[in-house]
């Protein structure tokens, strides 16, 4: 019934016209791209008996999705994001690149242009009781060699969560920075544990997340962009181990190489040399890119972002 009715000259005929096909103008890719989602939303219409009122409930829904803003978190749970991974990772496979950091996804709350500071920075601004962590490592190419002058941007939750900007009660800037690498390709920061983040309770992501019995809770972490005049940019984010979602991520980020140990330091030599009064918790992490090449598409990513206000 589904085949027939919708290869009936009236839908043939219907489809052909809304994605403009009849027409001279417009552009012919979008015209394919929007006749086979709209040909593939009829179909399932068409298979699951959607109903009227199911039909316009879900419209509904879309227009909250934009209403709340919650677009970049939405397909981050239904995995779109981490399926641009996967092709890209894909897509290095087949040309031969190997090694480097694994990639994992921005994500909706990145913000650009955080205070640029050169081989450390604290990103902590707002007093909270939190673990200090002290974070550092080196950025280097896939053979090992070090490369100074790498931008690595930095940014993470506070400990309830939330992120500066779309969270108000924090300051501008608080756990956001741009690290420049130094001589010899280091890094180092100080800066707060986070905590594992959720999605709003009340908005629409949840809202479908709830109807599918999942949860939309991400394991602690902190994200990176990794980048240098030369190299493929990396984006990336470490997961903190022992988190009770670590391999449980609504957004299906966490990878096993991007889980490094956490130490924890109580001696007190090391706690004053580090300028504290209190045991703090240590991460060393390096990064590792690959070499620009045109063998594979750029890893630079054009999305819309969050304004710095
Ligand atoms: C986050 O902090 C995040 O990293 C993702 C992917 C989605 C929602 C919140
Ligand atoms: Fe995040």
């Amino acid at each position: 019934m589904l085949d027939t009715l919708l290869k009936t000259s009236p839908i043939a005929d219907l489809m052909s016209k809304l994605a403009g096909l009849d027409q001279p103008g417009g552009d012919p890719r979008t015209k394919q791209i929007v006749q086979r989602i709209v040909g593939d939303l009829f179909q399932t219409i068409e298979e699951f008996d959607v109903t009227p009122a199911e039909f316009w409930s879900a419209v509904s829904y879309i227009s909250e999705v934009g209403q709340t803003n919650e677009g970049g978190l939405l397909v981050a749970g239904l995995g779109f994001e981490h399926f641009l991974d996967l092709r890209f990772d894909e897509k290095e496979r087949l040309a031969g690149l190997e090694g480097g950091t694994p990639r994992t996804i921005e994500g909706p709350l990145w913000i650009a242009d955080a205070p640029l500071e050169k081989g450390s920075a604290r990103l902590d601004q707002d007093p909270e009781p939190a673990d200090v962590l002290l974070m550092h490592g080196q950025v280097r190419d896939v053979d090992g060699t070090p490369v100074p002058h790498a931008v690595v941007d930095v940014w993470h939750a506070n400990t309830k969560g939330g992120y500066s900007f779309f969270d108000r009660s924090q300051s501008p800037w608080n756990l956001r920075r741009q690290i420049e690498t130094d001589a010899e390709g280091k890094y180092k920061f100080r800066t707060i544990l986070p905590a594992g983040y959720g999605v709003p309770p009340d908005g629409p992501t949840n809202k479908l997340l709830k109807a599918l019995g999942r949860h939309g809770n991400r394991p602690a972490h902190i994200h990176f962009f990794v980048s240098a005049p030369g190299y493929r940019k990396l984006t990336t984010q470490i997961n903190i181990a022992g988190d009770e979602y670590l391999h449980d991520d609504f957004a299906f980020a966490t990878r096993d190489e991007l889980i490094p140990g956490v130490t924890r330091n109580e001696n007190p030599d090391a706690m004053r040399d580090a300028g504290l009064n209190s045991p703090f918790v240590e991460i060393e992490f390096d990064f590792a890119l690959h070499h620009e090449t045109d063998k594979v598409p750029d890893t630079v990513v054009i999305r819309a972002h969050a304004p710095a206000a």
